[in-house]
């Protein structure tokens, strides 16, 4: 790819994420522009996906990529879902939403904690742009009763994947990419951007 495309995250965990998995992309994070922090009013994670990439877009003149995840926990009626980030507060570090997931789920019976990591990545190549392409991940799971593993962030420490036996914080960079709801919508997305006429300024 020629151009650059703006990724609009302030996270650090989804940046090393991305730049990991999209090599071949000339990837910035909107760190490295003056883009101000929007509010993430939607009721989705699409809807809040759209409204970062729009906002990257709009600021630096580029297309953009936003990445709108979370974790949905079946007990809680889908929270702490769009709100994962700021779960225990709005300034909440993860291991402070992290430890009020475990207090929320502490009666919680073990076959009861379901849950599934959610991503949603929206990519506009103009601020406007009527077609934006969407594409999502899901990667199912159960919440543990204590943390497990110091790779990854957010709530991975108390994320079981079945599949590899362990928690997410206790799986490599490349393992968790190679099955992560994160790593699956990526996947999508390079399939879904293969297959449309993209500007020749983006040229993916
Ligand atoms: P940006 O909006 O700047 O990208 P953010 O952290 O505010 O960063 P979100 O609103 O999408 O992003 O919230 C995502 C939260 O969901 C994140 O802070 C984690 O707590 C959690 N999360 C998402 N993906 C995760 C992953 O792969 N592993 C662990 N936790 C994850």
């Amino acid at each position: 790819m020629d151009g650059t495309v703006v990724l609009a995250s302030g996270n650090p965990g989804k940046i090393r994420e991305f730049q990991a998995v999209l090599k071949d992309f000339h990837l910035k994070p909107q760190s490295e522009f003056t883009v101000p922090e929007v509010e993430e009013t939607g009721l989705s994670f699409v809807e809040n996906a759209l409204i970062k990439a729009r906002n990257a877009s709009r600021h630096t003149g580029l297309p953009a990529l936003a990445d709108d995840s979370g974790l949905v926990v079946d007990a809680l009626s889908g929270a702490p879902g769009i709100y994962s980030a700021r779960y225990a507060g709005i300034q909440a570090t993860d291991q402070e939403n992290l430890d009020q997931l475990l207090i929320d789920l502490e009666n919680v019976a073990d076959a009861k904690r379901t849950a599934r990591f959610v991503c949603v990545l929206a990519f506009c190549q103009y601020p406007a742009d009527p077609i934006p392409v969407i594409a999502q991940g899901i990667w199912e799971g159960t919440i543990l009763r204590e943390q497990r593993g110091v790779g990854g962030f957010g709530y991975d420490p108390v994320f079981y994947v079945p599949e590899t036996q362990c928690a997410s914080a206790e799986l490599s960079a490349e393992q968790k990419n190679a099955i992560s709801h994160r790593g699956q919508a990526l996947i999508e997305l390079c399939r879904l951007l293969a297959n449309i006429q993209l500007a020749d300024s983006v040229n993916i």
